[in-house]
């Protein structure tokens, strides 16, 4: 188990936090999600999940890794 630091570009409120915590969760392996708009930091935790799969999930949330 691992948590991995990312950062998000674009999230302007808590909704936002929202919709990129739940198209992150869908990927398999991931156990847990936080963010925060105001940092734009991302936490991803669990095992066996890529960067890459972060990085499509996030702009299928309509947001890009900084
Ligand atoms: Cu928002």
């Amino acid at each position: 188990m691992a948590t991995r630091k990312f950062n998000v570009e674009g999230m302007t409120c808590t909704h936002c936090e929202m919709s990129v915590k739940e198209e992150i969760s869908e990927i398999p392996g991931v156990t847990d999600v936080t963010a925060d708009h105001t940092t734009g930091l991302v936490e991803v935790t669990g095992e066996g999940f890529s960067a890459e799969e972060v990085s499509k999930a996030v702009h299928e949330a309509g947001y890009t890794l900084g």
